[in-house]
């Protein structure tokens, strides 16, 4: 029987080969998709977000865990839609505008895929109007938006203003190295993240 504490344990490891074999002898023994992703995935990403937020392991741990993830998550997510499992929430989550950085809002998309989001990802260099067509398009709960550069946060601000502007009623989430709350709360953004696993615990408030 796959054992669902060892899908964890491989997410945690970051032990890409195991968690996608035991996640296909799971699914192939028929234990629900549901189940799979709660007791694997999300349990075993939950461990590193909160050993990432003691500073017990760093970036390089976390993306090998998120990249494990990512591997089980293309071979459940066919089944989870099959099964109709509706996921907590939808973000949708970009890097503004004149800004390519991406490693850190990748970070972010990833645990929130393992928090068990849905997650539209527009990449990077992210327009205003590209944020506001894809919220409406997509009907999203959360709009993310990351900034690494200092010379790019006035486009998270312009962003908001064109959400705002569109009548969308969005919670926005922001964050990025020169990024605060006293500029969340400047800009009027609903919620500021310093690192990925905050930025799950912010939005999983924001969506209950
Ligand atoms: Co750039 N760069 N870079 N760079 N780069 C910085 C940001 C810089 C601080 C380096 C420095 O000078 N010390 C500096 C910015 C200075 C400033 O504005 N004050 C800088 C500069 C100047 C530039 C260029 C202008 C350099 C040049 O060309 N002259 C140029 C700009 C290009 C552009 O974007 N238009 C540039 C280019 C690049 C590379 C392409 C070479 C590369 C990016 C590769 C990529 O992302 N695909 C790069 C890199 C790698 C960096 C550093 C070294 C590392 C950034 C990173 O990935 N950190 C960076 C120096 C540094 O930060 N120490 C630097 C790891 C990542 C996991 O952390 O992104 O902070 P971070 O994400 C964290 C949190 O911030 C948070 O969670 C993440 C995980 O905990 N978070 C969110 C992020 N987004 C969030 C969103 C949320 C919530 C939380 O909600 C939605």
């Amino acid at each position: 029987m796959a054992d669902l504490k060892a899908l964890a344990e491989a997410i945690i490891k970051g032990d890409q080969n195991t968690a996608a074999q035991i996640t296909r002898a799971a699914l192939s023994e028929r234990i629900s998709p549901k189940r799979i992703l709660d007791e694997g995935l999300v349990a075993g990403m939950e461990v590193i977000g909160k050993r990432f937020s003691r500073n017990e392991i760093f970036i390089p741990e976390v993306l090998f865990a998120a990249r494990s993830m990512k591997a089980a998550m293309a071979l459940l997510e066919p089944e989870l839609l099959k099964a109709g499992v509706e996921p907590v929430g939808r973000v949708l989550i970009g890097t503004v505008k004149g800004d390519q950085h991406d490693i850190g809002k990748n970070l972010v998309a990833m645990m929130l895929k393992g928090a068990g989001f849905e997650v539209i990802d527009l990449g990077t260099d992210v327009s205003p109007d590209r944020f506001v067509e894809q919220a409406k398009a997509k009907q999203v709960h959360v709009v993310g938006i990351s900034a690494l550069l200092t010379t790019t946060m006035p486009a998270m601000e312009r962003t908001l203003m064109a959400l705002k502007a569109a009548g969308l009623s969005v919670k926005v989430l922001i964050g990025g190295a020169p990024v605060t709350q006293a500029y969340a709360d400047k800009i009027g953004a609903d919620g500021f993240a310093p690192n990925a696993a905050e930025a799950v615990d912010l939005a999983k408030r924001i969506v209950a």
